[in-house]
This record gives C-alpha cells, sequence and structure tokens, in this order.
C-alpha cells in the first residue's frame, strides 16, 4: 500500500525543498501544508515539530525533522537509483562519497558563500568570494570530474544533488540578481569547470527545480540582507 505522506513546508526555504526534490524524484504523491515563516509558528505545529522548523514529514503517522534526514529516510524507504541501500561494501562505499561530497560542498564552500552575502563590507565580501572559489576549486572540483552530469558518473539524479540542488539554484542565481559580489560566479567556467557543468545540470532538473522560483528568492533575500544592514 502507498505511503501517506504530508510534507510541512515553505517553498522559499533551501532545506525544505531537500524534500520535494526528494519526493518528485522519487515520484511519491504527496500532501503539503505551507507554513507561514514570517508569523510565530502556532502551536499545532510546534507539535509536530518543537523546534518550529521547516521541513517536516509526516510519513504514516510518523514524524521526521530536519532535512538531510528526510531526505535520507525517503531514499532509504523507497530503493531508486538516487543511492544504493546499504548492506554491501560496494553500496556503503557509494553512500560514503555522497556523504563526503555533501560534507564537503557545504562546509568548505557554501559556508564562505554565505559569509560572502552576508558581509559587512564590501572587501569582506570579496575576501570570501575569493575564499569560495578557492574551496570550490580545491575541494570541491576534484570530486567532479567524472560526473555525467550527476555526481558519481550517473545518468540521474543522486542523493548528492537531492542534498545540494537548492543551494545550487541560489548559488548560480543571486550574484546575477545584484545579491553578493558578481566575483562568486563569475569565473566558474574557467576556475571550476567540472562544477560549472554539473551545477548548470543539476538546476535544469525538473525534480530539482520545480518549486523554485527565482523572482521570490532573490526579493526575498534582498530584503534579509538590507534588514541586516540597518
Ligand atoms: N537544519 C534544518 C534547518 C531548517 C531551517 O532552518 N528552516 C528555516 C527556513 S529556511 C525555518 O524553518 N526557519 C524558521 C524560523 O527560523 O523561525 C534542516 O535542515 O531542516
Amino acid at each position: 500500500m502507498a505511503a501517506t505522506i504530508k510534507l510541512y513546508t515553505n517553498h522559499g526555504c533551501p532545506w525544505a525543498h531537500r524534500a520535494h526534490i526528494a519526493l518528485n524524484e522519487l515520484k511519491l504523491p504527496f500532501e503539503e501544508e505551507i507554513i507561514d515563516l514570517s508569523v510565530p509558528r502556532t502551536q499545532e505545529y510546534l507539535a509536530i515539530n518543537p523546534r518550529g522548523l521547516v521541513p517536516s514529514l509526516s510519513y504514516n503517522g510518523q514524524i521526521i525533522t530536519e532535512s538531510g534526514i528526510v531526505a535520507q529516510f525517503l531514499a532509504d524507504a523507497h530503493p531508486s537509483h538516487l543511492v544504493p541501500t546499504g548492506g554491501t561494501p560496494e553500496a556503503a562505499l557509494a553512500r560514503a562519497r555522497v556523504n563526503f561530497f555533501v560534507d564537503t560542498f557545504f562546509t568548505k564552500a557554501n559556508s564562505q558563500y554565505h559569509k560572502a552575502l552576508f558581509a559587512k563590507t564590501d572587501e569582506e565580501a570579496e575576501a570570501a568570494s575569493q575564499e569560495f572559489l578557492k574551496q570550490l576549486e580545491k575541494e570541491v572540483e576534484p570530486l567532479l570530474s567524472d560526473a555525467a552530469p550527476y555526481f558519481g558518473g550517473s545518468k540521474t539524479l543522486t542523493l548528492a544533488e537531492v542534498l545540494t540542488g537548492s543551494f545550487i539554484l541560489r548559488l548560480l542565481a543571486l550574484p546575477k540578481n545584484g545579491v553578493g559580489p558578481e566575483s562568486l560566479i563569475k569565473d566558474l567556467p574557467t576556475r571550476t569547470p567540472n562544477f560549472y557543468k554539473w551545477a548548470n545540470a543539476v538546476i535544469e532538473h525538473p525534480s530539482v527545480n520545480s518549486i523554485w522560483n527565482e523572482e521570490n528568492v532573490v526579493s526575498k533575500t534582498k530584503t534579509i540582507l538590507a534588514k541586516q544592514k540597518a
């Protein structure tokens, strides 16, 4: 029998977006409830997720929270092309490779990207942008040498793209729209060609971009940055 799935989400949230990518790619029907993040969470929602964050997943009545755990759970509960289920050294190795890639992207590169966006001065932003490029080149680029076009030589989307896709959409879109220094993306084609090719394949994938609203994300990010500066 098909699982009963409800996703508590907000389409502007990159973490919640991960759950959408997983559900879309696994072709799992689900109901969604949009949580308004501009107001305090209701008692009803806090009973579902005491942290008050999105996403939360209700799966046959069981609540699962934290986007990475939600996506991993869905991939494990519904074995597919996304990632091999465990149980053999080969599968464990493939899972370890995905986990290492995702960890590297967030800790080494995306953290610097974030710093560049939220920098207090142009100089700080430029320094973080240069560090982002350096880390991307050193740490992420080699891990994408066999992308075809997806992680690990895969012709189909993998858990690596499920967990990073919503951030890649933002990474490429924001500087193009005047958010963050242009240097964040200007030299990607020459300095990190593997990453650039992979990232463009990722953002074109319908499971990745189905809830993406560039205009909304750009304008919300501009508002957040302006508030922070004020
Ligand atoms: N570590 C969490 C982060 C989720 C998160 O930060 N969600 C934000 C929206 S993007 C949220 O719910 N914020 C609510 C608030 O801060 O009040 C995850 O991966 O699920």
